[in-house]
């Protein structure tokens, strides 16, 4: 049977990687006050993005990065949705990345295709929001909350411990009626885990098996790479692809990422390497 997952309008192979485009959704510098402005050019980067070879666009509206101070309800549907109604003719799902339930009604609504929760759909109405529809689901791992999760991380064995999280959230999505097919699971690099830890996870991914489910890596421009390579985000896509090729090595199946046109060229060259019929 081919590894499928349905994502909301779409029915995606995971036989190949996938390259998911990370779309920021933020009031810049440049913003006008009304946010009209940047809507726009999230816009503008999404369709390079797809140009670019992006299987799909993950739409974030910023209120769940490491240190993050909270975006409120409305600031954060008022950032994403007008972005999800502009891209439905993409031609890629669409995703987003929220863990209130809200916003996720909201999204789907407006036609997203797939819900990104760091927080495994832990919030209270957060399975009810997505149960009745056949949108993709990203169930993430996270130790604590975004504005203090790296504080102070601790496991006694994080391999096991966030294998056994994701397995007891798929399960009760399982009981909550939700197919398998929807699902994907994802170990969340840097959400509440030291630099070692993400390293000891990444090195394991192939021993972290949940039941055949596939796996989403957001590695792109993060920390733990910045802590190995001394450079800023912007200067990490070489440490990036090299931590993705990785990730693909120990089975991976979608890479979240900033840099889209770069990825695709290295998972080309992975899978060229990977087809042993190429002679
Ligand atoms: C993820 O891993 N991450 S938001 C800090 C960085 C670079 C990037 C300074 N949403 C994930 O992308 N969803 C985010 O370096 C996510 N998996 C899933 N499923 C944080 C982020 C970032 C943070």
């Amino acid at each position: 049977m081919p590894l499928m997952m349905q994502c909301g309008r779409f029915e995606l192979n995971l036989e190949r990687p996938l390259v998911m485009g990370i779309l920021n959704v933020t009031p810049d510098s440049f913003s006008d006050g009304t946010g009209e402005l940047s809507i726009q050019r999230a816009i503008e980067r999404a369709y390079k993005m797809v140009e670019e070879g992006a299987d799909m666009i993950d739409i974030g509206g910023e209120s769940t990065r490491p240190g993050a101070e909270p975006v409120s309800l409305e600031e954060e549907i008022d950032r994403v949705l007008p972005v999800v109604q502009a891209l439905q003719d993409t031609g890629v799902p669409l995703s987003v990345d929220t863990f209130k339930p809200q916003v996720m009604r909201a999204a789907l609504a407006s036609g997203a295709d797939m819900i990104n929760d760091i927080n495994a759909f832990r919030a209270p109405g957060a399975i009810e929001a997505v149960v009745n529809s056949d949108c993709g689901l990203c169930l993430m791992h996270m130790q604590g909350e975004p504005r203090t999760m790296q504080l102070a991380p601790k496991y006694d064995d994080v391999v096991c411990e966030v294998t056994d999280f994701l397995t007891q959230r798929v399960e009760v999505l399982e009981q909550a009626g939700v197919a398998p097919q929807r699902v994907v699971l994802d170990p969340g690099f840097g959400f509440g885990k030291t630099v070692g830890q993400n390293y000891t996870m990444l090195r394991q991914l192939d021993t972290m098996q949940v039941k055949g489910y596939p796996w989403l890596l957001g590695l792109s421009r993060k920390s733990m790479l910045g802590h190995v390579v001394g450079r800023e985000p912007r200067e990490r896509v070489a440490a990036s692809l090299a931590a993705a090729l990785y990730g693909l090595e120990k089975g991976a199946h979608i890479l979240r990422v900033h840099d889209v046109a770069e990825t695709v060229d290295a998972v080309k060259v992975w899978r060229t390497i990977k087809d042993e019929s190429f002679v």
